[in-house]
């Protein structure tokens, strides 16, 4: 029996596609998670959204047991939690990093990411497409 891939994401992506549509598009995190579905076919998916730092590293200790991969969309945690950082450093499958949108071309207090340290890859700019993406790449990482 093939392992889940886990889909974690971070604060307020439960509001996607209902404000700021020119920055994170019209796509909703339930539109995000049939996507990833799709993508997966037979390969089981574990598609969670918190706004609690505490839940997502609960996910994450979940995942170091009994997952495959890891794809995480830590929001603004990105920039700020060392906690979820140590939390994925002890994960020794693939992770890949997703945002939505290009944190690089925003603020420069989106520019610093403490999850990229433990990243095996980082997806940016490419819209609810990156989770597609993302996807597929996770699934060729754990074969
Ligand atoms: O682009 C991304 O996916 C982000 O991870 C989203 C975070 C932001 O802190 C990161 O810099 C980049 C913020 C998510 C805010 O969620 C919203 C949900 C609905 C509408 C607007 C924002």
């Amino acid at each position: 029996m093939t392992k889940p891939i886990y889909i974690l994401n971070g604060p307020n992506l439960n509001r996607l596609g209902k404000r700021e549509p020119e920055i994170y598009g019209k796509t909703t995190l339930s539109d995000i998670e049939q996507y990833c579905r799709d993508e997966a076919k037979v390969v089981p998916i574990e598609f969670r959204q918190s706004n609690s730092e505490a839940q997502l590293i609960d996910w994450i200790h979940e995942a170091i047991d009994s997952g495959s991969g890891i794809v995480i969309n830590p929001a603004a945690f990105t920039f700020t939690s060392i906690a979820i950082l140590d939390a994925l450093k002890m994960f020794s499958g693939p992770i890949i990093e997703l945002h939505i949108s290009n944190i690089h071309k925003r603020e420069p207090y989106y520019h610093h990411s403490y999850v990229s340290k433990v990243a095996t890859a980082v997806i940016a700019g490419l819209g609810a497409e990156g989770y597609r993406i993302a996807t597929r790449s996770m699934m060729t990482l754990i074969k």
